[in-house]
């Protein structure tokens, strides 16, 4: 096990004391880093006590401390997971060769790309989710977002490190303009699309939390594959946190779908709008929006960059070891594809559709968590039911980018669907009622009249708890 050195000004288990020039220049990013921070993080509640988690091990049980913070006293620290022994790349055509410990000369501008992608998306979050603690629904949803919110920012600690490391003056450079882009500022925007989009109520948080974090997950997964080691061991223990960011998501969501069912039933009419609740057909408005979001930060259906990635051993598929062919050289995947004005479906070389892969692995993914919220459905005896949408619907990346498909995956008219699109995606009518909704509540132990309470607090404690101090 990796020493930690906990008492440092920057917290890490990377021997950071012993690489002077290292720690200069990530100490003198830090501060511009808490600039950042208290200036795009959590709007109005810096200067209270949130009971938090703080990451101070790798140690997979007991990594973490939970106790009273405040936000920007947060130990944001370098954390990497402990090396496995004798691993060397497991898949491309280097298979088999030894890992990185160094960055490969001609890999050195495809990795930044990589690592600078993956570390925009973290600062992203935290400035979409700026105002939302001010309508947050409880205590315990309040401490949830800060939760995620301080992990997004060891995210990019994470990530600027790296930069710092291995890349030189223009990793060093790198980091300084992912405290410069702005979440949907059209002139230094995000690099990807779905962080440039509003999260200006809870329901987007919860899924957001569901869906984009999970594509999270999923791109973590890929590049913990990496022959690059240094990134596989930051991305293995980012994993570790990421899990509770799912889990607000998939709960967040169940919450609000069992209280909709609440209030259908006490409804004489069966509308939960009519008692200040959500309406089912809402909630499924905004799946579609997040699930389709997320499918575009997958990229193109057939890529070279993706297979170019895997060739090189940068960027593997999720969990490649439970794949048989690790060279994919010879395969195909089967994938629908435009052909002629219609759709088709056809074998794609496999390297060049690992997009594809991984997005299917995905889509699988959320159906599990669709699926989960259905079940809340049955057991309440209501018929209606979610779905995920064709992955063809509402795409902005790829194959389908822009064109007018159908939730169930035909192709309309342009006509035809401007006509209908607000039955699926949610309009301006839609986003007002929800933002109508969204009062702070912040007496411990209420809830918001829309959402139902979690089955437990956090870590044994009640729902009661006074998880953030006011
Ligand atoms: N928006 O071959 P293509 C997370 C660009 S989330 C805008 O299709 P490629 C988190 C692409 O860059 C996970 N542009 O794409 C979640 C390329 O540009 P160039 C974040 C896009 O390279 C919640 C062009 O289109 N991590 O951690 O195979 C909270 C065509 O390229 C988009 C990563 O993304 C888009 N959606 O794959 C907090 C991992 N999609 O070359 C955090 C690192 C594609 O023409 N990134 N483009 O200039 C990657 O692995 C890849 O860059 C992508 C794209 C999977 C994103």
């Amino acid at each position: 096990m990796s020493n930690i050195d906990l008492e440092a000004r920057i917290p890490n288990n990377v021997s950071l004391g012993s690489d002077k020039k290292l720690q200069r220049a990530l100490e003198e990013w830090q501060p511009n880093y808490i600039a950042w921070w208290k200036d795009m993080g959590p709007a109005g509640f810096q200067e209270k006590d949130v009971w938090l988690r703080t990451a101070i091990s790798v140690d997979a049980d007991g990594w973490a401390n939970f106790d009273y913070v405040q936000m920007p006293d947060y130990r944001w620290g370098i954390f990497l997971a402990d090396p496995m022994p004798n691993r060397t790349i497991g898949f491309g055509d280097n298979i088999g060769a030894p890992i990185w410990d160094v960055v490969p000369g001609e890999h050195r501008n495809t990795l930044r790309r990589l690592i600078v992608t993956q570390g925009d998306t973290e600062p992203a979050s935290v400035e979409q989710q700026r105002l939302l603690g001010l309508t947050a629904p409880s205590l315990y949803d309040l401490r949830n977002l800060f939760q995620v919110n301080v992990e997004e920012g060891r995210h990019l600690w994470a990530m600027v490190y790296l930069l710092h490391s291995y890349f030189g003056r223009d990793g060093r450079e790198e980091a300084e303009e992912l405290l410069q882009r702005r979440s949907g500022n059209a002139d230094k925007p995000r690099i990807l699309g779905a962080f440039n989009a509003p999260i200006d109520n809870w329901l987007d948080f919860f899924m957001f939390t569901m869906f984009t974090d999970r594509d999270g997950k999923y791109q973590l997964l890929a590049l913990a594959e990496s022959g690059f080691d240094p990134l596989s061991r930051t991305t293995r223990f980012m994993l570790t946190e990421e899990a509770h960011h799912m889990f607000v998501g998939e709960s967040g969501v169940e919450r609000v779908v069992a209280r909709t069912a609440e209030l259908m039933k006490v409804d004489p009419n069966g509308d939960a709008r009519a008692q200040g609740g959500i309406p089912l057909e809402m909630i499924q408005k905004h799946l579609n929006l997040w699930y389709t979001l997320s499918l575009d930060l997958f990229g193109s259906e057939i890529s070279s960059n993706a297979a170019s990635y895997f060739a090189a051993g940068l960027k593997g598929r999720a969990k490649e070891s439970t794949y048989e062919d690790h060279k994919a050289l010879d395969g195909t995947y089967r994938m629908s594809l435009m052909k002629d004005g219609a759709v088709v479906e056809d074998d794609v070389p496999l390297r060049n559709a690992m997009n594809e892969v991984l997005r299917d692995e995905y889509a699988d993914d959320c159906q599990r968590g669709v699926d989960r919220w259905n079940k809340r459905l049955a057991e309440a005896d209501i018929a209606f039911r979610f779905a995920l949408p064709s992955k063809r619907f509402h795409r902005h990346i790829g194959l389908y980018a822009n064109m007018p498909f159908s939730p169930d995956g035909r192709l309309l008219s342009r006509a035809e669907y401007d006509k209908l699109k607000d039955k699926w995606i949610p309009g301006e009518a839609d986003r007002d009622y929800v933002r109508s909704l969204m009062h702070p509540v912040t007496e411990p132990g209420k809830i918001a009249n829309w959402l139902g309470k979690p089955k437990s607090g956090i870590k044994g404690l009640p729902f009661e708890y006074e998880y953030v101090r006011l």
